[in-house]
């Protein structure tokens, strides 16, 4: 996975290429075609993290992309869905459409085609920048239907430092945010760079909380970061509420979490509203495990943080989910666990085991 290439999908000039994660850099062509459309620039990052946020905020500060045009969104369909009416809704015309932070995920290779032809029709111009593993098949399935892709999972840089690299003129601002962002991005340590964004990733949370939409808030936060702000009262206010609603919730999940030996030992924990970095490490604390996997029963979604000898990309992917090494996590079918009751809970846990042993076990 270390020595995985990127790839490089240019169909403005007709070119495919693979390179290594630390190459890339400055493209002058595409940095000049975003000024050529002035301030007609659009974004659809992801909404979960400072990356997504951060991705925006680059494209505010050095291109003067309206904040109003940046969309945040996540993997469920219904988020994309949510997030694709939003964009059509602004009828962007002619505009550069810049999307960073996410991955593409097999289930939503069909809707993400019709949005992008959707848009292409209107003479808008797709690029899209992301550091997440891509399989070969999908990087085929979506390249045809956007102008410039890279695509792959990136140990050097965040989808942040790709969008400031790849399209941005360097300079002591940008250096900065590139680095803050990757501190909050890759696998955390407790540096007191790495706390002082605390406040920051605390609030996106809150405001997931909150809200199934948080746009607005959202908007506003990639406003202050491409000013280079992370913390004010704005930012504080939401990461004190923050703050208090996950130290509840966390105790709360940690109690009822369990442990499965598969190969590798993995800590459960199902809950809602908990900061996926603290989840898994509290449970991974608890149970002596490899893996911590935190099942947020609010959105669906299973979220993973391992140790650094465990791979649990792996296990996410064996879930038809994605990630990084030691950060990844999957969708979970809602018809097939409900309300996630005790037993629709069993279920899931004898799921992971399963598909843990049949991924670990060599
Ligand atoms: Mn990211």
């Amino acid at each position: 996975m270390a020595n995985e290439p990127i790839t490089i999908v240019d169909n403005l000039y007709d070119t495919r290429k693979s390179i290594a994660p630390g190459e890339i850099g400055y493209d002058a062509r595409l940095a000049e075609l975003l000024k050529t459309r002035g301030r007609n620039i659009y974004s659809i990052t992801h909404s979960r993290d400072l990356d997504g946020v951060g991705s925006a905020a680059m494209l505010v500060h050095y291109f003067k992309m309206p904040v109003k045009n940046s969309v945040f969104t996540g993997y469920t369909a219904e988020e994309f869905a949510a997030a694709s009416s939003e964009i059509l809704g602004m009828s962007p015309k002619g505009a550069v459409i810049v999307l960073a932070d996410l991955g593409m995920d097999a289930h939503l290779l069909d809707s993400i085609g019709e949005l992008f032809d959707r848009l292409r029709k209107d003479g808008n111009t797709i690029l899209w920048l992301d550091h997440h593993h891509w399989l070969g098949d999908l990087i085929d399935g979506v390249s045809k239907r956007l102008d410039f892709l890279i695509a792959g999972e990136n140990p050097s840089y965040c989808a942040a430092e790709i969008v400031y690299r790849v399209l941005c003129k360097r300079d002591e601002f940008g250096d900065r945010l590139a680095h803050r962002v990757h501190l909050s991005d890759f696998k955390p340590v407790d540096t007191p760079e790495y706390m002082e964004l605390e406040k920051i990733r605390y609030a996106i949370n809150y405001f997931h909380w909150r809200s199934k939409a948080p746009q607005k808030k959202l908007r506003r936060l990639a406003d202050y970061v491409s000013k280079g702000i992370v913390d004010n009262g704005f930012i504080d206010k939401a990461y004190r509420a923050g703050k208090k609603m996950s130290e509840e919730r966390l105790s709360k999940m940690v109690n009822g979490s369990v442990a499965v030996d598969a190969g590798v030992r993995i800590a459960i924990g199902f809950g809602r509203n908990v900061v996926t970095n603290d989840a898994c490490r509290e449970l991974m604390a608890k149970h002596d495990a490899d893996i911590g996997l935190y099942v947020s029963k609010d959105h669906y979604t299973a979220h993973m943080r391992s140790s650094d000898d465990v791979d649990c990309s792996l296990l996410a992917r064996a879930f038809g989910g994605n990630g990084h090494p030691q950060a990844a996590g999957f969708p979970i079918d809602k018809n097939a666990f409900g309300k996630m009751d005790a037993k629709a809970r069993k279920g899931l846990v004898g799921l992971v085991k399963e598909k843990a042993v049949w991924t670990y076990s060599k």
